[in-house]
């Protein structure tokens, strides 16, 4: 695994969205085409179906060389030896989080500047900005920033940052231009017909604007 993350194409999981894929061939799809990053987000899943998921998606990741990032949970990411966590407002602090996962990848969620200070004072390695549009795949999302909204913040913080939130290739252009180290996306890869096409599209709007490495 690199010591510096690339940030620039972050998938987020969510099996609703993947009709008769396995996530595993998903993941290995987007990975093959591009996507440096992935983030296990299953929200209906029980611990053990985590577990049991994180480990075979961390077999993929890993034959890629990109980064397991667990939503929320420390344990099944300590349990994995995933590569980090992403903890947002109604989990553990990130302080808590770094306090149990040490030298991990610890990630939170920013939608505002309050937010962002607590990001920087508590020590997050990324943070994940966001909603930029609304979106359906979340439904308690907070206010929508829009790429305004998100470039303030981009610019307030000196830590890697990610968009996330109604992003697709036809907006991700627009999204890139606010010097966001990246772009996250669920349902603008894993709802499309051709994964691979769609990672594919992403990566060439960030390749021509030249990647940001954390
Ligand atoms: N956090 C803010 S918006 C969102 C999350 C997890 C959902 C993003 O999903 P999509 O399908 O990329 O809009
Ligand atoms: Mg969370």
């Amino acid at each position: 695994m690199p010591t510096k993350t690339d940030y620039s194409l972050y998938l987020v999981t969510d099996r609703t969205w993947l009709h008769t894929r396995t996530l595993c061939e998903v993941i290995e799809e987007a990975a093959t085409n591009g996507v440096t990053v992935v983030q296990l987000r299953e929200k209906s899943a029980s611990s053990r179906e985590m577990y049991e998921l994180g480990k075979a998606v961390h077999e993929v990741t890993r034959a890629h060389g990109i980064p397991l990032i667990i939503n929320d949970r420390v344990d099944i990411m300590l349990a994995l030896d995933a590569e980090g966590v992403h903890v947002g407002p109604e989990d553990l602090p990130v302080a808590a989080a770094r306090a149990l996962a040490g030298g991990k990848i610890i990630g939170t969620s920013v939608n505002s500047p309050d937010d962002l200070a607590k990001a920087h004072a508590e020590g997050a390695d990324y943070i994940g900005i966001g909603p930029v549009f609304a979106t359906s795949t979340k439904k308690d999302t907070r206010h929508v920033l829009g790429v305004n909204g998100l470039k303030k913040l981009v610019h307030e913080t000196h830590l890697p940052c990610v968009a996330i939130g109604g992003i697709n290739a036809e907006n991700a252009g627009a999204v890139i231009q606010t010097d966001v180290t990246g772009v996250c996306s669920i349902s603008g890869i894993l709802a499309q017909p051709d994964v691979g096409r769609a990672v594919r599209e992403f990566r060439d709007l960030l390749d021509q604007r030249g990647e940001k490495l954390a």
